[in-house]
């Protein structure tokens, strides 16, 4: 009994190891016909241009998951800009319409559920010529580059 027992454990541990060497033989062919590249470089210094460049001159283009997450990306980058801005603001005494400063608090409330009835109070703050003053003033904090 116990000597059948030690005999299922091996075959359990060779059919194991049999699978973990499939798969590493079948890693080692696939990863022959790949090539790895790593880009290094600063934040904001072409990394993913480069990449979504390499995607469109292959041919192949965006698929609707890459653009799903393009949504999203730009999205998070307009609520961490207009975080950023309007914190600026706020810590330098400066102060927009109180009907503005309403419309605005509640946008970044949204953060990245940013939703199209949302645009026309970006535009307005956009325009406002408080929020322009800070925007010439960005050497001073960190905005993204395509923040505008
Ligand atoms: N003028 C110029 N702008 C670029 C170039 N490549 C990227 N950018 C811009 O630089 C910013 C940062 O690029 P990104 O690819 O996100 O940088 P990453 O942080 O290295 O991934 C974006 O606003 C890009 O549009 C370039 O070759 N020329
Ligand atoms: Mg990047």
């Amino acid at each position: 009994m116990f000597l059948c027992c030690l005999d299922a454990v091996a075959r359990e541990q060779r059919y194991l190891n049999n699978e973990i060497e499939k798969q590493l033989k079948k890693e080692k062919r696939e990863g022959q016909r790949e090539y790895k590249l790593l880009l290094l470089g600063t934040g904001e210094s072409g990394k993913t241009t480069f990449m979504k460049q390499m995607k469109i001159i292959s041919g192949k283009g965006f698929t609707q998951d890459d653009y799903k997450l393009s949504r999203e990306i730009v999205r998070d980058n307009i609520a961490d800009s207009l975080f950023k801005l309007h914190k600026y603001l706020k810590s330098h005494q400066m102060s927009l319409s109180s009907q503005l400063e309403t419309a605005i608090e509640e946008v970044i409330k949204a953060g990245v559920d940013l939703r199209s009835f949302h645009v026309e109070t970006i535009r307005d703050y956009w325009a406002d010529s408080v929020v322009q003053q800070i925007f010439q003033k960005r050497g001073t904090f960190h905005v993204l580059d395509s923040f505008k």
